[in-house]
């Protein structure tokens, strides 16, 4: 049986493996914003859960880092070509957020201060896929990357790890979010180059 090393170009490093396909790294941390950056003063943000109609659980900042919190060391991959590697985050899990809530409603909008809006499935939210994150690198967020708190979906394109994120609306069905609705996929799985939402 001949072995066919296909796309193999001899020149290929060892994180080539790493990388989702038509993607390329970098080293820096690009900001891509469609907005101004938001500055959400501590003493007025807060994070909101509801189900469309009921408020289903609220923190503000105080109850919310009084959560119990993850280290979070991931590869990031964004619609526009760049993947950065091996980051490192601490925030607090969407499976802690999410634990006991009385819903079985099977997807998510998530809003942020500023208008933003991006949609998730709640089956990716939980089981250790997705957090608030306050720290990256060891040090406060900074508000231009989503500070003071920002979603963190890795393994979805960086498009829904939504910056300053204020809550989510549990639904009863998918709908699109911002880019979602500007041509961007539903889903949007890098491995799968779900960049746009085909014909
Ligand atoms: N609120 C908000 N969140 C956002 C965005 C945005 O414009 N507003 N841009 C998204 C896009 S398209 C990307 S690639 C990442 C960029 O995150 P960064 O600026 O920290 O690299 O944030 C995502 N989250
Ligand atoms: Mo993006």
């Amino acid at each position: 049986m001949a072995i066919v090393s296909r796309g193999f170009s001899g020149r290929r490093s060892a994180s080539d493996a790493l990388l989702p396909p038509g993607q390329h790294l970098t080293t820096d941390f690009p900001v891509l914003s469609a907005g101004p950056t938001q500055h959400i003063p501590l003493d007025r943000w807060e994070f909101t859960i509801d189900d469309g109609s009921n408020v289903l659980n609220r923190w503000n900042w105080k109850s919310f880092r009084e959560l119990p919190t993850e280290r979070i060391a991931v590869d990031l991959h964004c619609v526009t070509r760049w993947s950065k590697l091996g980051t490192s985050w601490e925030g607090v899990s969407l499976d802690v957020l999410l634990a006991g809530m009385a819903s079985d409603l099977p997807y998510a909008m998530f809003r942020s201060y500023g208008d933003y809006t991006t949609n998730l499935p709640v089956k990716d939210l939980i089981n250790k896929q997705a957090w608030i994150v306050f720290k990256y690198d060891g040090e406060d967020l900074e508000a231009e990357h989503g500070g003071p708190a920002r979603l963190l979906v890795p393994h979805l394109y960086l498009w829904k790890s939504a910056k300053w994120v204020k809550g989510a609306t549990l639904m009863s069905e998918d709908k699109p979010g911002f880019w979602e609705s500007l041509g961007y996929h539903i889903y949007g799985d890098p491995w799968q180059e779900q960049r746009y939402s085909g014909a």
